[in-house]
């Protein structure tokens, strides 16, 4: 039986891929709603039509009259909850709520939710794999991949869901069995007033949660409330009780839990310090729902990493190319930065740039200037990170990523590295991040 009122009225707000799952949700239990999208042809309007055909859609401009009819409205996360119309309609009395609020109070299987400003896509296919590992029918997805709703299923013994704060606005009462905020910095500030609102909305994450993770390194990780609640931290420093991260025993640096080495950093294949904490959050996660340490190890020993994360592309005279075109913030960029310079013998040649979500870029002066030989910039934003930069290194800008990548190869000296890390979105010149990354690997394969 689906736990969801038969006798209310639903509209959906935003036909994408989490306004689709939720249409097919709505309509397997017969329950009666309408689609609006502010958009004239949104993305899915074309299945809809095909295996959908009775239900009403609106495009364009939303009619607060129209969603006044509903009871409750379904927001994308795509779309802000200040958006005037929606904020007509609740000012009436209409719920807002979204597609993680119904999975939530419908999903039978135990919970792991992971949200925070970067790492959220590394640590929950890692927790995925580990699940798989120790042999669990588990299910993987939310802001990644597969859209919530459409993992529901008797089968599924574990959800590993990666949330991001759009989708915890709009959710009241999760109900994880346990529950992380791996990191905040700065993103997204083109929809939040500031860093506090951003960090309220993360840690939603914590609502009705029965074990929590936090990370010793970033004091907002921790949950405001929710003494009681049994805790579990990560962190690259020597762990305590409860507490896992590194531990050095005869020039050797394993990764530890409590007073006990699991097993030696140099067998991750993922490279970096932020790798290394990636592993701790995914084993504290796994460790908090009962995933053995034998079948968490072992995948942790197989994982080669994501596409577009710090992901090696080619060697060419003695210059290696990365692409980590997921950096789509400035503390992921960072992490980039900070992680692969200290692992190569030269410089990083860095190309960055795009749409910067109204990010403050003065966070990438030190870093760039300790680690970079010059640092190509294209896209909407390139003149704020000029700005920021300042003369900490040589600075060329572009009009295309293509020409990004001849002036890499001019610049990039045997020992370096060229890094994709844009510290931006993606979307004023590309489709997505994946299109970006994708378009830089063939670039850089493609040169002679
Ligand atoms: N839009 C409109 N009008 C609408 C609805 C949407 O203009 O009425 C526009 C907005 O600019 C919006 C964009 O369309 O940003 C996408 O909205 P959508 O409803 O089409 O999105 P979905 O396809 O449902 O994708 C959403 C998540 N997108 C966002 O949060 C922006 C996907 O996360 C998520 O995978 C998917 O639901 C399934 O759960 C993507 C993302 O970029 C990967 N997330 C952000 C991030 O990771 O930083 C938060
Ligand atoms: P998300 O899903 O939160 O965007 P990803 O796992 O896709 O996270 O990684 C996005 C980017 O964040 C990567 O390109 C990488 O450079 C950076 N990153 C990975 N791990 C960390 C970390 N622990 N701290 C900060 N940045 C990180």
């Amino acid at each position: 039986m689906s736990l969801i009122a038969s006798d209310h009225f639903r509209i959906v707000v935003g036909l994408g891929k989490s306004g689709m799952s939720l249409v097919r949700f709505l309509a397997n239990r017969g329950v009666s709603f309408a689609v609006a999208d502010t958009r004239e042809n949104p993305p899915e309007l074309a299945t809809l039509r095909r295996d959908y055909p009775q239900v009403d859609v609106r495009c364009g401009e939303l009619d607060v009259e129209f969603l006044c009819r509903a009871d409750e409205l379904y927001v994308s996360p795509g779309l802000a909850l200040a958006t005037p119309a929606l904020q007509a309609a609740a000012a009436r009395g209409v719920k807002l709520s979204g597609d993680i609020e119904l999975f939530a109070r419908n999903a039978k299987a135990p919970i792991v939710a992971i949200s925070g400003s970067n790492a959220k896509s590394t640590v929950t296919t890692l927790v995925g794999e580990m699940a798989a590992a120790a042999g669990k029918r588990v299910a993987v997805g939310g802001n990644l991949g597969t859209p919530a709703l459409d993992l529901l299923s008797d089968d599924v013994e574990l959800y590993v869901m990666e949330l991001s704060s759009f989708q915890l606005e709009t959710t009241d009462h999760l109900g994880a069995e346990v529950a992380t905020v791996l990191n905040i910095s700065e993103d997204h500030m083109d929809r939040y007033s500031g860093l506090p609102a951003y960090h309220l909305a993360k840690h939603r994450i914590f609502r009705g949660a029965r074990q929590v993770v936090f990370n010793r390194q970033d004091a907002l990780t921790r949950p405001l409330l929710g003494e009681g609640l049994p805790c579990w931290s990560f962190g690259l420093g020597v762990p305590d009780f409860k507490g896992f991260g590194l531990r050095e025993e005869n020039g050797e640096k394993y990764l530890a839990f409590e007073f006990q080495n699991l097993m030696p950093v140099r067998e991750l294949k993922i490279r970096g310090a932020h790798n290394q904490a990636n592993a701790l959050a995914a084993l504290a996660l796994g460790h908090a729902v009962g995933l053995p340490f034998d079948a968490m190890l072992s995948a942790l020993r197989t994982f080669a990493g994501l596409e577009h994360r710090c992901q090696w592309v080619r060697d060419l005279d003695g210059v290696a190319w990365y692409n980590d075109s997921k950096a789509t913030n400035v503390g992921a960029a960072l992490a980039a930065i900070e992680g692969l310079g200290a692992d190569i013998e030269g410089k990083l040649v860095l190309i960055a740039g795009g749409d910067g979500k109204g990010a403050d870029f003065k966070d990438l002066r030190d870093p760039v200037a300790a680690n970079c030989r010059a640092v190509v910039l294209m896209g909407r934003d390139r003149e704020l990170i000029a700005q920021a930069l300042g003369d900490a290194v040589p600075l060329v800008r572009v009009a295309s990523l293509d020409e990004a990548v001849q002036q890499c190869r001019a610049l990039a000296q045997p020992g370096d590295a060229v890094l994709l890390s844009p510290a931006c979105a993606s979307f004023d010149m590309f489709k997505n991040y994946e299109e970006r990354g994708q378009l830089f690997a063939r670039a850089a394969e493609d040169l002679a």
